[in-house]
């Protein structure tokens, strides 16, 4: 059901400072940056490496951009920092219907938009041992 790690989601207060940082200190280039409004979120993604299913892995870096998003919430409670983690799948609504079955609150009654035309949604981190987790689903459906 699950093919990778697409991603690590790391909350920060300075997107161009996180970037510089990865660049810097382990050789990470960004591939990818947009802002998502819906998520209210400025982001960049740092690709680190290729999968055999033909996705790939990344860090994600995210920034606020409104005091009520949920990233800006994270920050004041926690500082910057892991926010979440991301698996890949080929079927972000069967994997979310399966994991929900479980009896696992799944935070979207649909798949939203989320970085590089990817569909996502999240799981209640309560419910996954205090770890706030994304489904993600490629747009080429390839997992
Ligand atoms: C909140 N909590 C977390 C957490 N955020 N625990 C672990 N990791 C996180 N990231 C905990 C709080 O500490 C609190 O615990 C409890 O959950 C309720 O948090 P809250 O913020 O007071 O309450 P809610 O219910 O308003 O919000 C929490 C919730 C929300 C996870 C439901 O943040 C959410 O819907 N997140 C999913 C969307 C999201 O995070 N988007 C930003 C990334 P205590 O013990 O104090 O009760 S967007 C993204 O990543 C996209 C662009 C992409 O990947 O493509």
């Amino acid at each position: 059901m699950f093919t990778r790690i697409d991603h690590v989601g790391i909350a920060c207060r300075d997107l161009d400072a996180g970037v510089e940082f990865y660049r810097r200190t382990y050789g990470f280039e960004v591939t990818h940056t947009e802002i998502n409004e819906e998520q209210g979120v400025r982001e960049a993604m740092l690709r680190v490496n290729g999968t055999d299913d033909g996705g790939a892995s990344y860090l994600q870096l995210l920034e606020p951009i409104r005091a009520d998003s949920p990233v800006a919430k994270f920050l004041d409670r926690n500082g910057e920092g892991v926010h979440h983690i991301a698996f890949g799948t080929s079927d972000v609504a069967g994997a979310a219907e399966a994991v929900g079955a479980q009896g696992v609150r799944v935070l979207d009654a649909e798949p939203r938009a989320g970085s590089m035309d990817s569909r996502i949604t999240f799981l209640h981190p309560k419910d996954c041992g205090g770890v706030l987790t994304e489904l993600v689903q490629a747009p080429d459906s390839s997992g």
